[in-house]
């Protein structure tokens, strides 16, 4: 039987080819897509996270692994799909001064998935790119990541820019990534926040619904 801990340590290697393999054969073996992705990559990511953070892995064999953890999300990409397309438009981005996109691709995966039509600004994406892309795309929702406390002031100013720019009272606002939370969402004026890519997709297809 699959064994989780298994596919964390491949995925800590940064081994893809590996990887890919395991996933497929857990797949193969009847285990949920679901949690292949938060059992095992999801939670493998964190164990990179921790290494990194006490100097046990540096940023060459973090990309590695962040590479592994992008080709088998590409594998579980069509299982992780919902039924009921609601219809909208979300534009999303890591903000600006922020290089993090593997939780962005995926809460944009499950988005897709979810029957929305997706208008992905990649990472680093300063605020006036946002507000230009609402102007030009006319989306329902724009979700913003950001993975680094020094970039979550990025979110306020990027929250203001769209005020400023008399484009606030058209378009929700979500906020999500690791070091961000609710009582942050409210206090940068975002109308919500998603701790996951799941939620994310519940919480942009109720605002597209609205
Ligand atoms: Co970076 N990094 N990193 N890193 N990195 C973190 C975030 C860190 C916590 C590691 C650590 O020290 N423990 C730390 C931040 C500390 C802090 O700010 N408090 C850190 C640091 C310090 C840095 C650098 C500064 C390191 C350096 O250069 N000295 C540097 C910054 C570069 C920059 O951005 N300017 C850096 C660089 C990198 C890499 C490029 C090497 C690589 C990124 C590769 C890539 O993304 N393509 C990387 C990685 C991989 C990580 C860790 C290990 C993993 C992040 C990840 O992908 N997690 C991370 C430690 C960790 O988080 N455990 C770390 C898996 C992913 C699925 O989870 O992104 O949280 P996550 O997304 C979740 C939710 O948060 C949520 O849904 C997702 C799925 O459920 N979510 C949303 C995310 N966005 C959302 C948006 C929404 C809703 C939900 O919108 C509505």
């Amino acid at each position: 039987m699959a064994d989780m801990n298994v596919l964390k340590e491949v995925l800590i290697t940064g081994n893809g080819d590996k990887l890919t393999e395991l996933v497929q054969s857990a797949l193969d073996e009847g285990v949920n897509a679901a949690d292949i992705l938060n059992k095992g990559l999801i939670s493998g990511m964190d164990i990179v996270g921790e290494k990194m953070k006490n100097g046990d892995m540096f940023i060459p064999e973090v990309l590695m692994a962040a590479r592994a953890m992008g080709l088998a999300v590409e594998i579980l990409k069509p299982l992780l799909g919902e039924e009921g397309a609601a219809m909208g438009k979300v534009i999303i981005g890591t903000v600006k001064g922020d290089l993090h996109d593997i939780g962005k691709n995926l809460v944009a995966m499950m988005l897709e998935s979810a029957g929305l039509e997706i208008i992905d600004l990649g990472v680093d994406v300063p605020p006036e790119v946002f507000v230009e892309n609402i102007n030009k795309m006319k989306p329902d929702v724009v979700a913003m990541s950001a993975l680094l406390t020094t970039t979550m002031p990025m979110m306020k100013a990027t929250v203001d820019a769209i005020t400023e720019s008399g484009l606030r009272e058209q378009i929700k606002i979500i906020i999500g990534g690791a070091p961000v939370n609710q009582s942050f969402a409210d206090e940068i004026g975002a109308d919500g926040y998603s701790p996951d890519a799941g939620s994310a997709s519940q919480l942009a297809k109720e605002y597209c619904n609205s």
